[in-house]
């Protein structure tokens, strides 16, 4: 799937803005005649989460801030008349979790997953030069079948709303939802890899094709580039070379610019432009190599995560977000737990950040690995590889978090060998997608017959929080002796993919307690010394970039406070003292 572009061949109509919205508690709203409008309800911002935006009275008859349940939004919007003739689709960036979607009542289709783009068409239903009606409704109900998994287990059991995993359910129209018109001839799908012989890059292209005879390939600025491909079968493939590419890495994140034209009879009837960053990632030893040398991860996991917006795609946090990762000297992050927005993504191919991708499989209780949530997950593996797989900037696939035995919570617990045989398929999966190395974040004590599948050992660990809480020492020393424990029985690279500590900003405390500012920083300075002296370890990611809204525990306090931010984005001491030990690095 390719986004919406506008340029000389398409044009796009972004539907952000007011919505009208309303709560369907009893989902008797297909019934009623809903799909084709409703009078009642408020208006809603969109992109964003709609828990936020109300007060509670707004919706008496559910409990808004903290409802799972149906809602349904429309949008009028208008079509140009000149956009007759020409091919509709409708583009989605994300909405959790079911969407259902109708244009003047026609039903276009559903959509499950809150974290993927969807595209429907809707070149029959929408009528041109006139007004037309755009419903959504959308389900934000979680079980054992869906990703992430809903069944209240493990840490978070008792938790309100109900969840299975460590952040806040929003639900809403996460991001821009999107008008394109294209000729009927159209480019489908851009998949692009990369390759360096010498000094020259090799850009492999594969272009799924509606129509056509042939496509043009080749570097905007540099018409000597370009190539011409037959189209067969809906399918044209080739490459491109680049003479003395600029390779994308942290330092110099150079984008070319893709154009890919669509030829009909000798015309180009449609044309999109990617930027593609030429590099290779791979593992080799104990080494993960970016262009054949090899790389360190320094950053943090993130959410999407804002008061008010929620999980909403926000362009000004994004900015700055870039900006406190540039400040602390990071070079890295992790997509906790489910794919970013592509306004997160285009960011990071330009400031050349190394990505974690991530797929939404968290709350994986051993318990509920069925044929049925095999599938869902290998489906999800196909989006989320889908959705970001011509970055740069993502260099690795982490495929699952934290799955376990979330009912006895017992860290200590061997998989039987179906768990194994699950995580086995799930991995080889993702290889059999992609050639970017493939990861799975473990917290348990016993994660080798699990990650003995991965290319790279991904290991969550709060050593002096969760695990012996404030001997940091002790805490220490355990760790330096797992993370060998784990390389020598693995051989593979380890990266600590979460280490940190909760502290209520503001909270000071000498000697250093727990959940204060010093504590924090000093757990956070002193994991990434012991980590950084082993030559196994490619990376330290600290939990969490910014505090982030959870659901309710007696254990939260209204957020997860593992931010070295705050959620407003102030800096916390130990963002101070991470700077301090990355300025100079990145
Ligand atoms: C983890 C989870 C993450 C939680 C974190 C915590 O291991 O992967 O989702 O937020 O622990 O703070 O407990």
């Amino acid at each position: 799937m390719i986004r919406p572009q506008a340029n000389r061949l398409r044009e796009e109509i972004d539907l952000s803005g007011f919505w009208q919205f309303d709560v369907d508690p009893e989902k008797k709203g297909q019934d009623i005649g809903w799909p084709s409008g409703f009078s009642s309800g408020k208006a809603v911002a969109v992109p964003a989460s709609f828990n936020e935006q109300f007060q509670a009275e707004d919706f008496p008859e559910v409990d808004i801030k903290n409802y799972m349940g149906t809602v349904w939004y429309q949008k009028r919007f208008f079509v140009p008349a000149g956009w007759a003739g020409r091919r509709i689709y409708l583009h989605v960036g994300a909405a959790s979790y079911h969407a259902k979607v109708w244009v003047n009542g026609k039903f276009l289709g559903e959509h499950k997953g809150g974290f993927f783009p969807f595209q429907f068409d809707a070149t029959d239903a929408a009528g041109t030069g006139e007004e037309n009606l755009l419903v959504i409704s959308l389900n934000g109900e979680l079980d054992e079948h869906t990703l992430p998994v809903g069944l209240p287990a493990g840490p978070m059991t008792g938790s309100y709303p109900p969840v299975c995993f460590d952040y806040f359910p929003y639900g809403g129209i996460h991001r821009p939802v999107i008008l394109q018109a294209t000729a009927k001839n159209f480019i489908d799908d851009v998949s692009v890899k990369t390759e360096i012989e010498a000094t020259t890059g090799k850009v492999h292209c594969q272009v799924a094709a509606g129509g056509g005879d042939a496509v043009r390939i080749s570097i905007a600025d540099a018409p000597e580039t370009a190539v011409e491909l037959p189209v067969k079968a809906g399918l044209a493939e080739g490459h491109i070379t680049v003479d003395n590419a600029r390779l994308w890495c942290p330092k110099d994140p150079h984008l070319y610019r893709l154009r890919v034209e669509l030829l009909a009879g000798g015309q180009a009837v449609d044309e999109y432009t990617l930027a593609v960053g030429i590099r290779t990632i791979r593992v080799e030893g104990d080494k993960l190599l970016l262009n054949g040398k090899p790389v360190f991860l320094r950053g943090t996991g993130k959410h999407e995560d804002f008061p008010i917006l929620g999980k909403g795609l926000c362009r000004p946090q994004i900015v700055k977000d870039y900006a406190l990762l540039r400040w602390l000297g990071a070079n890295a992050f992790r997509c906790v737990h489910y794919p970013y927005s592509d306004e997160m993504m285009d960011m990071a191919d330009r400031e050349g950040m190394l990505v974690v991708g991530e797929v939404p499989a968290v709350g994986l209780d051993w318990k509920v690995l069925t044929p049925q949530l095999l599938e869902v997950h290998k489906e999800f593996i196909r989006k989320t590889i889908d959705k970001d797989k011509n970055r740069p900037s993502v260099i690795m696939w982490c495929v699952a978090n934290e799955p376990m035995d979330l009912q006895s919570n017992d860290i200590y617990r061997e998989p039987t060998p179906e768990v194994e045989g699950y995580f086995r398929e799930v991995c080889r999966h993702a290889r059999s997608l992609d050639d970017r190395p493939v990861t799975i974040a473990d917290c348990t004590r016993r994660g080798e017959k699990i990650l003995q599948h991965c290319d790279v050992v991904s290991l969550n660990r709060y050593y002096g929080w969760y695990h012996l809480p404030a001997r940091l020492d002790e805490g220490l020393d355990a760790l330096s002796k797992e993370l060998d424990r784990y390389y020598d029985l693995l051989k593979k690279p380890i990266l600590l993919s979460e280490f940190g500590a909760d502290s209520v900003a503001g909270l000071h405390f000498d000697p250093p307690e727990l959940w204060t500012e010093e504590f924090q920083a000093k757990m956070i300075e002193e994991t990434i010394k012991v980590a950084e002296t082993k030559p196994y370890l490619v990376g330290t990611l600290i939990w969490s970039f910014a505090d982030f809204k959870t659901a309710q525990v007696i254990w939260r306090v209204v957020c997860n406070r593992k931010g070295i931010f705050t959620r407003d984005r102030q800096p916390k001491l130990a963002a101070h003292r991470v700077r301090d030990l990355w300025k100079n690095k990145r």
